[in-house]
């Protein structure tokens, strides 16, 4: 018997907090992992005695390093940049880059640990990684973001590469950014190669790309409901975000015949009790994406509709949430408002955006809850088609990458259900379900490997 397996998880938890001292969204992240996995491995031996979940709670490496950039006045500025390798057992590292004022070591640590969940799910050959900065692009102009976007990739290249490490975006990092980013990688090393994902169509991309993950929340949404025999069909939803997720998990629940009642921005929320159909959804891509505004202005385009600044939509009644802003948005008090409003199905598009109680608190209500790393999987799965495209020099049809996401959505979904059932019930924990299917496919990789 070796000293590994009498570790319990309290002992184990307690190890984290100690390595990662003040870390706290990872430690949070590995926490709600391992709450399911030391069940499940209890009686698995080998995962003990090679210290699987130690070692995927360890990051391969975390690359930090400082950013210079001048902006238009001509000031010189600084800032602090990362690329989180977590795991490549079973593929290259991949994941997002995020730009935004409050990104931190412990929030990309998190990212990167949930990404080698959430890809091994997908089923396709990717690790896990993150990678960002703390810069704030809100107010910036297209040439300071694109001063700062080619003095991260000045140093981040090093580090990344079409079969080492291949990042694309996440909050701050869209279309714009990814394209500054491969023009100074191309720049740099003379090579054309698959290096990011969430290219231009022109120049790599892939069909289907910026509409991923809000689809595939939607789908994944879709799949729980049907299990039960429901569906979104005139459904009251309300939704957190107006960026690239927010406004397409909306666009796909608008287009199955649901209704979305919010939208929000880190300044508030707005309510529109006729819908966010088609043209006012637009209108809110439009103004967000392209001129960069604020989803205030809502109200004054839509006069019949409030906003409600510096809060958050989930004390709105409604039957569907699918938080799709940033971590941490959704906490147990909402999870209860949500529950007691008689809300039946939670999708999250965000990374971790309920916090560990909320997460209880749906578990314990059995109702049907998908959390982020199974739930928003299908940007990054679509990523992973986009790689192929690539190795192979060729573009798929928006039809057949249509149709993979949505057979790959439907696959993780009966992933989760294959683990994540209780025996005497119907009811379905997804979060345990996402965490083992998640994990089994890492761990049995890095078993064949030995200790590396
Ligand atoms: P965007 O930058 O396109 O949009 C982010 C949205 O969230 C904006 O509306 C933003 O408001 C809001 N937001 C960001 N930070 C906060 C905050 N601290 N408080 C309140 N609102 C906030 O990012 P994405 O839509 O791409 O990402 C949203 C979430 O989805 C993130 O958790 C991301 O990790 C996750 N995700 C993204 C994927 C992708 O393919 N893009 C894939 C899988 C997950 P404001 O404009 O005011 O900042
Ligand atoms: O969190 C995520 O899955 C993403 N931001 C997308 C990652 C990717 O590589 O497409």
């Amino acid at each position: 018997m070796t000293a590994t397996e009498h570790v319990n998880l309290a002992q184990f938890m307690e190890g984290v907090k100690r390595r990662n001292p003040g870390q706290v969204e990872f430690v949070q992240a590995v926490q709600e992992v391992a709450e399911d996995i030391f069940d499940y491995i209890q009686d698995k031996k080998a995962y003990h005695e090679y210290q699987i979940l130690r070692r995927i709670a360890e990051p391969d490496r975390v690359v930090s390093f400082r950013i210079c950039w001048e902006d238009d006045r001509g000031n010189i500025r600084v800032q602090r940049g990362w690329r989180v390798q977590n795991n490549n057992a079973i593929g290259p590292y991949k994941g997002g880059i995020r730009f935004h004022r409050d990104v931190n070591e412990s929030v990309l640590k998190f990212l990167a640990f949930e990404q080698t969940f959430k890809n091994s799910l997908t089923g396709l050959p990717m690790g896990g990684g993150k990678g960002g900065a703390n810069f704030n692009p809100k107010g910036k102009s297209d040439h300071e973001v694109m001063r700062f976007c080619q003095s991260f990739m000045t140093e981040l290249y090093r580090h990344v590469g079409s079969d080492t490490d291949v990042p694309a975006g996440d909050i701050g990092v869209g279309a714009r950014e990814i394209g500054y980013m491969f023009g100074q990688y191309k720049r740099i090393t003379n090579q054309f190669t698959g290096v990011l994902t969430g290219k231009g169509l022109e120049y790599g991309g892939s069909l289907i790309r910026s509409e991923a993950t809000g689809y595939g929340a939607v789908y994944f949404l879709q799949n729980m409901l049907a299990r039960v025999g429901d569906s979104i069909e005139g459904k009251s939803c309300v939704i957190s975000g107006s960026g690239n997720v927010a406004t397409h998990a909306a666009e796909k629940v608008n287009q199955l015949g649901g209704r979305v009642l919010t939208l929000s921005d880190s300044g508030g929320f707005i309510y529109d009790r006729e819908g966010i159909g088609e043209e006012k959804l637009n209108w809110v891509k439009e103004h967000k994406t392209r001129s960069r505004g604020r989803i205030a202005d809502y109200v004054k385009e839509f006069r019949h509709a409030e906003f409600h600044e510096g809060k958050r939509q989930w004390g709105v009644p409604c039957e569907l949430a699918l938080p799709c802003a940033t971590q941490n948005e959704l906490e147990g008090n909402d999870a209860k408002t949500l529950i007691e409003n008689g809300c039946v199905g939670i999708s999250e598009g965000a990374n971790m955006p309920t916090n560990l109680e909320g997460v209880h608190r749906f578990k314990d209500a059995g109702i049907l809850f998908a959390p982020g790393k199974a739930a928003n999987a299908g940007g990054v799965a679509v990523s992973g088609l986009e790689m192929s495209q690539n190795s192979a020099r060729i573009s798929w049809k928006e039809e057949e990458v249509q149709q993979l996401l949505v057979d790959i959505m439907r696959g993780i979904h009966d992933r989760c259900v294959e683990y994540g059932g209780t025996p005497g019930s119907e009811h379905i924990d997804y979060v345990r379900g996402a965490n083992i299917a998640g994990f089994i496919k890492v761990a049995d990789a890095m078993l064949a490997y030995g200790v590396v």
